[in-house]
């Protein structure tokens, strides 16, 4: 049964495995599903005048979500469209689909078509036993031999990676770094370093994972999802939508405030387009500018517009930066 991942929100823990899943072009894949003739076509499910979604073939000519079905037809004349107004057969689908997810870790439904895994439990059994992964599967956001103080990266996606497949082979081999480990655990002056390469390694067993996971839901129930994999659930579900559809991003926790900072606030879960409109009269557009503003600021923000919105904003960001040790005063004047 779905529950919520109580302990995730409060801790900076590097040692866990969080996956994020988002079935691709949900609505869409469903009616094609249905109907298979359909599938190399552009297709728009309706919801009184909006094409809600579309699949991937109608995204490619053109067609966004949410777009006016005059708007719509308009970019792409072919667009078959289909109603949505009857949510049943979603449903359905969607139940099905968080029961294979939930076969592989503790499950928190985030929506018909998303939910957050903590699959630490898992990946621990595999990495003390598993002799044969050594890459990581699919993209990647950071990089396991960072030296370099810039290490945001991001994989290219192979020619060999596709819709289809949607896997990549990144070349970086198990043997290496567990070397690496061994020769950190001499010589770094603290554990710090050989923790944050366990907390690689899982990621790199997770990543592997969750490409099993992918492919028992599309064997099982016919429905293809993206995925992301990182020690937190804001970040993995950041992830999620980095490469879609049919693929899967991970991001390490070395690389997380590289890749946070030059963020929009927007994408922070929780931030509309209200308090997005409210940040910026106050100078804040990114999530690096949020780290600059002094707590204090974000305490009067958050009281100002009594805003669990802003809340879980700012404890998601403080959770991650550099100012995290404010995060217990921050809590403080609020709760
Ligand atoms: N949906 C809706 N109205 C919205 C947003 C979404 O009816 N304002 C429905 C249609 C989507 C489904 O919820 O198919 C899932 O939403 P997503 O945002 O995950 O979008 P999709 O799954 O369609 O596409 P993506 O591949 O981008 O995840
Ligand atoms: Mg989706
Ligand atoms: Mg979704």
């Amino acid at each position: 049964m779905a529950r919520r991942l109580e302990e995730e929100e409060g801790e900076q823990d590097d040692s866990r495995v969080i996956a994020y899943f988002d079935v691709d072009c949900f609505y869409a894949q469903a009616e094609v599903l249905r109907r298979p003739y359909l599938q190399d076509r552009p297709v728009g499910v309706t919801q009184k005048f909006l094409v809600v979604t579309c699949n991937y073939v109608a995204r490619r000519l053109g067609v966004p979500k949410m777009a006016p079905i005059d708007e719509a037809k308009r970019r792409c004349p072919d667009l078959v469209l289909i109603n949505g107004e009857d949510l049943t057969p979603y449903r359905a689908a969607s139940k099905i689909i968080m029961q294979v997810l939930s076969r592989f870790g503790t499950l928190e439904r985030r929506g018909l078509d998303e939910a957050a895994l903590d699959i630490t439990e898992e990946v621990r059994k595999r990495f003390s036993s598993s002799i044969n992964v050594n890459t990581f599967q699919g993209h990647l956001v950071g990089n396991v031999t960072g030296n370099a103080p810039d290490i945001l990266s991001s994989a290219e996606a192979s020619p060999a990676e596709s819709e289809t497949s949607g896997k990549v082979e990144i070349s970086q081999s198990r043997e290496a770094l567990e070397n690496r480990c061994l020769s950190l655990a001499h010589t770094a002056s603290t554990s710090a370093e050989v923790l944050r390469r366990q907390g690689d390694f899982l990621l790199m067993v997770g990543s592997h994972l969750v490409a099993e996971m992918r492919e028992a839901v599309e064997k099982e129930t016919g429905y293809r999802c993206s995925s992301g994999i990182a020690h937190n659930k804001l970040l993995a579900k950041l992830a999620c939508s980095l490469n879609k559809p049919n693929k899967q991003t991970c991001i390490l926790p070395s690389a997380a405030d590289n890749f946070l900072r030059p963020l929009s606030v927007r994408k922070i879960p929780g931030v509309g387009q209200r308090m997005e409109g409210t940040l910026k009269e106050m100078g804040i557009g990114i999530v690096e500018d949020m780290q600059r503003v002094s707590v204090q600021q974000l305490c009067d923000l958050a009281i100002e517009l009594d805003s669990s919105f802003i809340m879980h904003a700012v404890v998601s960001i403080l959770h991650l930066s550099s100012i995290r040790d404010t995060l217990s005063h921050f809590l403080l004047r609020i709760l």
